[in-house]
């Protein structure tokens, strides 16, 4: 698909535009290549149907931006994408990945230093070479060295949401053979975790070369490590792996136990199966050489002494002794949320209009949005002031009344400052249905100052929801430094509800939180932050995540009908 290339180069340009002084024009590629990265459908079709005016259809993308896709589907290339590229021939997209790098910074260290890339940015700020530069010190020089060594760190792990739409492709594609019978992933992607080494998909076959041959055809495959008829291994053009296995049918839940995992999981299961006189492995389970059990996952869970656990819960933090006295907790399902609070309209420069997310939320099947725009702090968000507040109720006031079987909130995404207070008036935030805050700035805090920071916001009685509570962005930036215990406590104290966050970089609250603020009785929230109306579909990750965490459906807000959920908010 086009899409994803085209939406890459836009964000690369917007990064160039960056470095220049020009107020409104990168924002508007980082807009498009969002829009481009989230459609569902292929633009080349898109323009092949209707030609330049269907692109320029397409949300965020103009005349101008309509454009240059044409002159990329034609001709495979943007020429002032590589006018730009000669101008400042660095590898910016390389160097802005460092948290705490920024276009304009690029551009310094390129005519100070002559830093092309991320080799040369560690080589100068080791060196001490970046202190005295404009804007930047010996703090800059330090954050920047540690920003290279966290990229380094998760070295070839991928984002659960970033491979996971062409997981589905993948399976989808396998589907369609007539040659499968059964498929199902397994590893960490059928667990769901945030970060994925390789992908694992079993199958059951009577053909399996014709499967394997299909397999390593498949559009998108870059190289093929291994081809075999039980096994076959391929990388994909983003840079991940696949592996296959097809396995005999009356050993698919034995080998699909097997290769979910986790490892640890799996020793402590092998473990309990002995115990039982048993023997585990991925053809089956034994007692002697008789085989009681294998065809399905239940069956050997089951013949093992345990009920069924769902993948995400397979980590060995006690699941196994839950499974064993049949006392597991009934983990939320993907289908329970029935509303997500916390999206961005165009108001704050988000991709679409507060109507268009309402509709797009209607058609997923639930029964409410919130609005909750960015606030009049975050600046470079477009964040909304008093005044917009009190104009954007107007407008849902008024489209609430044209609907019937759906609500619209009015949120906002409001900033904790330093000082723990809220950059929007009480006034204006109690006529709101009701109030996210989250930390937006000044993240390198003391822990105490942090902490006091987040529990002052809470003891607002206007401030419902705390977005992202720790703030970390996966293979970017750690979370900042909090007592969690004392956020929970004061959440309990206050009836704050913590936000899970589904955004695939951010899955904030992580699930080791998820599972002590369930156990301190901390309510949850689980949205999605969606910036455009495509991203409202990200909440499966977010619901994964508290899966993960053991939540249950009782322990999150937004799987409460309309009207108990407004319960949980004070004012
Ligand atoms: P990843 O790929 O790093 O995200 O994590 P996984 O969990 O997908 O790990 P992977 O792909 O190496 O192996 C898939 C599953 O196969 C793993 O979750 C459990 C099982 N497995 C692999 N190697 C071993 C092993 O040495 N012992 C046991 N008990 N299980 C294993
Ligand atoms: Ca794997
Ligand atoms: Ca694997």
């Amino acid at each position: 698909m086009k899409n994803q290339e085209i939406s890459k180069i836009f964000y690369e340009i917007a990064e160039y535009l960056k470095t220049e002084r020009i107020a409104f024009r990168p924002y508007a590629y980082s807009k498009a290549a969002l829009s481009l990265e989230t459609i569902e459908e292929d633009v080349s079709d898109v323009y092949r149907k209707g030609g330049l005016k269907a692109l320029e259809e397409i949300p965020g993308i103009g005349k101008n931006l309509a454009l240059k896709i044409e002159e990329y589907l034609k001709h495979g290339k943007i020429k002032y994408y590589d006018d730009l590229k000669k101008k400042l021939p660095i590898k910016l997209d390389e160097i802005t990945r460092v948290e705490g790098m920024g276009p304009k910074k690029a551009k310094i260290l390129y005519e100070k230093l002559k830093v092309k890339n991320l080799k040369d940015l560690e080589k100068a700020a080791k060196a001490k070479k970046l202190r005295g530069l404009r804007g930047f010190g010996e703090k800059t020089e330090k954050n920047i060295i540690e920003g290279i060594a966290f990229l380094k760190r998760d070295k070839g792990r991928f984002l659960l949401g970033e491979i996971m739409p062409d997981v589905k492709k993948i399976i989808s594609s396998l589907k369609r053979l007539k040659e499968v019978d059964r498929i199902s992933t397994a590893g960490s992607v059928r667990r769901m975790k945030e970060t994925i080494g390789d992908v694992d998909i079993l199958i059951v076959s009577k053909n399996p070369s014709k499967v394997m041959d299909f397999f390593v055809s498949l559009e998108g495959v870059v190289k093929i490590w291994s081809k075999g008829t039980t096994r076959s291994s391929i990388r994909m053009r983003k840079g991940f792996d696949v592996d296959l296995r097809v396995v005999p049918e009356k050993s698919y839940g034995s080998a699909l136990q097997y290769f979910t995992g986790s490892k640890e999981h799996n020793i402590f299961t092998r473990r309990t199966a002995m115990d039982k006189g048993l023997k585990l492995n991925e053809y089956g389970v034994f007692k002697g050489s008789k085989m009681i059990a294998g065809k399905t996952e239940e069956e050997v869970y089951k013949a093992i002494g345990m009920a069924w656990i769902p993948p995400e819960m397979r980590e060995n933090e006690g699941e196994i002794e839950l499974a064993l006295k049949n006392s597991l907790p009934d983990i939320i399902g993907y289908n329970d949320i029935k509303g997500d609070l916390h999206t961005h309209s165009d108001w704050d420069g988000g991709a679409n209009s507060i109507k268009e997310m309402a509709e797009t939320a209607r058609s997923m099947g639930y029964d409410y949005i919130g609005i909750a725009d960015h606030t009049k702090f975050l600046k470079i968000e477009h964040g909304l002031d008093e005044k917009q507040l009190l104009r954007q109720r107007k407008e849902i006031e008024k489209l609430n009344a044209e609907l019937s079987g759906f609500r619209i909130l009015q949120g906002c995404e409001a900033n904790i400052l330093n000082d723990g207070l809220i950059d929007i008036k009480d006034e204006v935030l109690k006529k709101l249905d009701f109030v996210i805050a989250g930390v937006h700035s000044s993240f390198k805090m003391e822990k105490e100052k942090m902490t006091e920071r987040i529990i002052k916001a809470m003891r607002n009685p206007n401030i419902d929801i705390i977005s992202h509570p720790t703030g970390r962005l996966i293979q970017k930036r750690d979370e900042y430094l909090i007592d969690f215990d004392k956020i929970l406590k004061a959440a309990k104290e206050t009836g704050t509800i913590l936000e899970i966050n589904s955004y695939p970089e951010r899955l904030d609250l992580k699930d080791f939180y998820i599972r002590r603020a369930k156990e301190a009785g901390v309510k949850m929230v689980i949205n999605t932050d969606s910036h455009h109306k495509d991203q409202l579909k990200l909440i499966e990750y977010g619901i994964s995540q508290a899966r993960r965490g053991w939540a249950e459906k009782k322990d999150i807000i937004n799987t409460e009908p309309l009207n108990r959920l407004l319960k949980n908010f004070r004012y």
